[in-house]
């Protein structure tokens, strides 16, 4: 009984062998070689530059009643995939430095703060190839602080800044207008400072 069944597991195994490629008939192989994965990269520049070597274009003295201006950042993929800008505005400090009789004059009692961030009237927009978009509405500066625009997920998302695609470039403007009003006196010599951080996230 026990050779029958072993004929049997023989005679099985070499009909399976048969059937499934042991025998020699023609057959052919080809090799993809060498096949690799490298992950791309997202380099913002803004100006041609890295921190801590970023330019700093609004710097804008003796500003007075009626003064207009516009400061640009030009931002730029360096990396080599596509990624999505946008910037927010913190560290926005209101400097009394001195109080002068002008000022007390028209009533300004804080030694610590100062008015001038309610007076500057403030626009982002963006340009590129002579077109310009707005990116929020014209608010006090003020009302800029620890904001972020631009971007889907941002404060302010009504104009997202292009996708930068690799090596694109977009500029990033800021308009300044000291508006003209009964309190101006408030703000002589005062000071706003603030930090604009750029940001280029990884793009769909
Ligand atoms: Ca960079
Ligand atoms: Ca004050
Ligand atoms: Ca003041």
């Amino acid at each position: 009984m026990k050779r029958i069944l072993f004929l049997i597991i023989t005679v099985a195994l070499v009909v399976f062998m048969v059937g499934t490629g042991f025998s020699a008939m023609f057959s052919d192989i080809e090799t993809s070689r060498d096949n690799t994965v490298t992950a791309g990269t997202l380099d913002l520049k803004v100006a041609g530059s890295d921190d801590p070597g970023v330019d700093v274009p609004v710097r804008l003295d003796n500003y007075a009643p009626g003064d207009s201006d516009r400061r640009c950042w030009p931002l730029r993929n360096a990396g080599t995939i596509r990624g999505q800008p946008w910037f927010e505005v913190v560290n926005l400090v209101n400097e009394e430095n001195v109080r002068y009789e002008p000022e007390i004059a028209a009533g300004d009692i804080s030694d610590d703060e100062g008015e001038l961030g309610n007076q500057l009237m403030a626009l982002w927009v963006w340009e590129r190839d002579g077109n310009e978009f707005s990116i929020w509405e014209e608010r006090p500066l003020n009302q800029h602080a620890n904001s972020s625009f631009g971007g889907p997920l941002t404060d302010h998302p009504h104009t997202l800044l292009p996708v930068l695609e690799a090596g694109e470039e977009v500029l990033v403007c800021l308009e300044i207008r000291f508006v003209e009003r009964d309190d101006n006196n408030l703000a002589q010599s005062d000071r706003v400072r603030f930090d604009v951080v750029f940001h280029l996230d990884q793009a769909e």
